[in-house]
């Protein structure tokens, strides 16, 4: 048979790779970088060349398969179930409303462009607020953050020609994802090599001298969750020395003073010590970022999840624009973003919003919506707790809550006691195990995409449509088809950006993306006629002057920030080197961390990158180890005060003494442990959901959690 090879992207993950696959008759037999691409040059990971053994694995879901009475799944045609489906959903909207039916979307949900506005156009048309994604468990601290702030409307500086670059608590080289201002999410080493070698300095802060640190100018192997005290240093250094933008402040930052004032405990010997680093790099770091004429600082999962990601995330922004890290009056913007309608970029401030405090309340902890969302950590009380709103249906799009989310157990509990579950998935995950119906999700190289999500992520106006490169199974759905189909069947439309879908004839993919980007800088059709991915170099955005009457200015001092910041220059557990939680001491801080081969749970499936490991390892510096009386590839419990688990222990000199890393999204079901060598371990049996949240966007503590080790011989585990 002739193999033919046709242009794409990859969709393991969100970098989007522009890639090559080579097709034998239907089958996809291999992937490469696409060399021609003008960004991504031929770049690819381990995981996205597995695509064809992703297609191939007898594992996948390829029919929709429903939970019997004898609790074993049987095949179901996907236009019955759909049906059935429908019906359950518009009868318990009948009687108990619409917020008895959720959503929640996972990271699969991202890698297809339309499946989040569908979803939430679904949940608008039919008026239930229950929709939830893994973004409100992710780094909801960063928009959360940005709203009480404001913004700048020429935007901030980009990775490109930056000259100074600090990372904290990321690590794109392996996670490849910092849209927020690091590395462009492709290549990351050849990026931070070209940048680096244009002079840019990197200055890594992390507990684990990760693959990122390992190439950085200046690294600070900071004790976990200690980013506010490190960043409050650098604050005041900053103001001491007078290296920050006098006139950019002058203009347009408010209750700077208070700032000062309040950062001013925070001393570089201070900061030292507390975060067992030494003074000098205290102070170089922050030199060398303020003296720099462009860069950005950015943040990552480290202290997104550790606690108080707000105010590092408050004090990450106050760090990048007293030093005026935003691009001013005449300088152009990289890129704009080219699916929405162009709108001028003022040289101007975009006054704060706050994201959270209005919208419908959750019925735990005083939560409510953020971001537009409701939190994911509050999903599982409200599908347990009786009463009016009880959450009764979900819809679980390309997420695995029972390994990613905060408290295994209660997650479990809660799934299952759903009267209803749909699982669109990939995999008979943990999660899609107990669930009532598993729906095949028509798989990437079946669908047409466009590079949505990272629209605005990429430093040059660049964008890939890609048509659907193998027939599509015909009992598969798009992520997005899910709604579509119940709309179809309930005659409730949808209203998209481009008006109202019709419930009657099933729109192409093409269709809805034209619905979703009305008006865009650059029209759809255009895109999707390159074959290919391509830089629009006809977009030119220059910042524009600011308006006289547009006086907003951005705040320094939001509600609560000074109350945090006081709360932490209180703190003394660092003085006593006494790790304690409810009551009781513990050892060790274990932390959060991506692995290159897999995806959160994904990926964990396939033979070529089993081959890479086939459990999430804890961690450990080998001194911990050694004083531990343990050996790389013991097993070992891991106790918090929420629960425990078992793990493999390895031996890692990146890691910290006194640090667990361990990756988080392994495991099975709580009943269906066993075997960890084979399936690892959910580090959220170590995470409960009521005592360290935060209070305004509900997320516990998942980094930085208070552990004690003990070995466990293999016989007990
Ligand atoms: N303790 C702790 N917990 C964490 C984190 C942490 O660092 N520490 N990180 C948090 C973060 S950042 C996130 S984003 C969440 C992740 O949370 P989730 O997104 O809920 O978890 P994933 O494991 O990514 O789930 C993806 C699911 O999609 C399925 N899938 C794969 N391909 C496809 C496809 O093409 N279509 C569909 N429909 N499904 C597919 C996979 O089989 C898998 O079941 O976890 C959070 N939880
Ligand atoms: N290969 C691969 N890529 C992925 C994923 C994957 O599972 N595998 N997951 C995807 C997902 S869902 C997301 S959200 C992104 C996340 O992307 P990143 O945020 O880059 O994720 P990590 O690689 O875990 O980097 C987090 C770093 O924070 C450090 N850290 C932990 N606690 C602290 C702390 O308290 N302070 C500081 N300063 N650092 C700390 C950890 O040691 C780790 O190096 O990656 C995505 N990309
Ligand atoms: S980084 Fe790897 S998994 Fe992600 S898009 Fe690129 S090739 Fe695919
Ligand atoms: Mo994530």
């Amino acid at each position: 048979m002739t193999i033919e090879t046709h242009k794409t992207f990859c969709r393991f993950c969100h970098a989007y790779c522009a890639i090559e696959v080579d097709v034998e008759g239907d089958v996809p037999v291999a992937v490469r970088g696409d060399t021609d691409d003008p960004i991504y040059g031929g770049y690819t990971c381990i995981k996205g060349r597995q695509l064809p053994a992703q297609y191939a694995t007898p594992k996948r879901v390829r029919n929709t398969l429903k939970r019997q009475p004898d609790g074993e799944f049987a095949v179901i045609d996907i236009d019955d179930a759909m049906d059935e489906i429908a019906k359950k959903i518009n009868h318990l909207i009948d009687q108990y409303g619409p917020r008895s039916v959720a959503t929640y979307i996972g990271s699969y949900g991202y890698q297809n462009s339309a499946a989040l506005h569908l979803a939430k156009a679904w949940h608008a048309s039919v008026g239930s607020t229950s929709y939830y994604t893994s973004v409100t468990i992710d780094q909801p601290a960063r928009r959360i953050a940005a709203s009480q702030f404001g913004t700048w409307g020429g935007g901030t500086h980009a990775f490109t020609d930056a000259d100074v670059c600090m990372m904290i608590g990321n690590n794109p080289v392996v996670s490849q994802y910092t849209p927020f201002g690091g590395p462009p999410p492709f290549s990351p080493y050849a990026r931070l090599r070209a940048e680096m070698k244009k002079g840019m300095k990197v200055i890594v802060i992390d507990p684990r001298k990760t693959e990122v640190a390992n190439r950085a100018t200046l690294y600070l192997q900071i004790n976990p969750a200690e980013d506010p005290t490190l960043l409050a240093a650098f604050i005041n250094f900053i103001f001491k020395e007078e290296l920050y933008d006098q006139t950019f402040c002058s203009h347009y930052l408010q209750d700077i003073e208070q700032l000062r004032q309040l950062v001013a405990p925070f001393t570089p010997e201070y900061a030292a010590a507390r975060c067992d680093i030494a003074v000098d790099d205290v102070i170089n770091a922050a030199r060398i970022f303020a003296t720099a004429k462009r860069g950005v600082a950015v943040t990552g999962t480290g202290p997104n999840m550790a606690p108080r990601a707000i105010l590092t995330e408050h004090l990450v922004l106050c760090l990048n624009y007293i030093c005026g890290r935003v691009n001013k009056m005449g300088e152009r913007v990289p890129n704009p973003g080219l699916l929405q309608p162009p709108r001028p970029r003022r040289a101007e401030v975009k006054g704060a919003q706050p994201a959270f405090h209005h919208g419908p309340k959750a019925r735990v902890r005083d939560l409510g919506q953020i971001i537009g969302e409701m939190p994911t950590a509050t999903l599982n009380d409200e599908i347990l707790m009786e009463g009016e709103g009880q959450i009764k249906a979900l819809i679980c799009l390309g997420g695995n809550p029972m390994v990613a989310f905060p408290d295994q157990d209660k997650t479990k509990r809660a799934m299952e006691k759903l009267d209803l579950l749909v699982c669109v998935d990939l995999y008979k995950s943990a999660t899609a195990k107990v669930a009532d119906y598993i729906i095949a999700p028509t798989l990437s190289l079946e669908r047409d995409d466009i590079t949505m999500l990272t629209d605005t992520w990429y430093d040059q106006p660049y964008s890939h449509y890609t048509r659907a490169i193998l027939p599509k199974n015909d009992q598969s759905r798009e992520e997005w088809e899910i709604y579509w189909e119940l709309s179809n069947r309930s005659g409730i439309p949808m209203d998209l950006a481009g008006g109202q879908l019709s419930t009657e004839r099933r729109p192409s993919k093409y269709e809805v993306l034209e619905m979703l980007t009305p008006g865009s800088r650059i029209p759809l059709k255009e895109i999707a006629s390159k074959g290919k991915g391509a830089i629009f170099d006809e977009v030119q955005v220059i910042v524009e002057p600011g308006r006289e009457d547009h006086g907003a200015l951005l705040q320094l001092m939001p509600e609560g920030i000074s109350e945090q910041l006081a709360e932490v220059a209180r703190e003394t557990y660092w003085q006593t080197g006494k790790i304690m939680d409810a009551g009781q001491e513990y050892t060790h801080l274990l932390i959060s961390r991506r692995l290159k081969h897999v995806f959160n749970s994904s990926g964990q499936q396939l033979e070529p990158l089993q081959k890479k490991g086939t459990t999430n390892p804890a961690y450990m510096n080998p001194e911990d180890l050694e004083s531990l009386g343990l050996n790389s590839g013991d097993l070992i419990e891991v106790q918090a005060a929420a629960g425990s688990l078992v793990g493999v222990v390895e031996g890692a000199k990146d890691v910290k003494s006194g640090v667990i890393s361990m990756a988080h999204a392994w495991g099975d079901i709580p009943d269906n442990f066993g075997d960890v060598r084979n399936k690892g371990a959910s580090t959220n049996r170590l995470v409960d959901d009521d005592r360290t949240f935060d209070k305004i966007s509900g997320m516990p503590r998942m980094s930085a959690i208070p552990v004690n080790v003990r070995y466990v011989p293999e016989e007990v585990a």
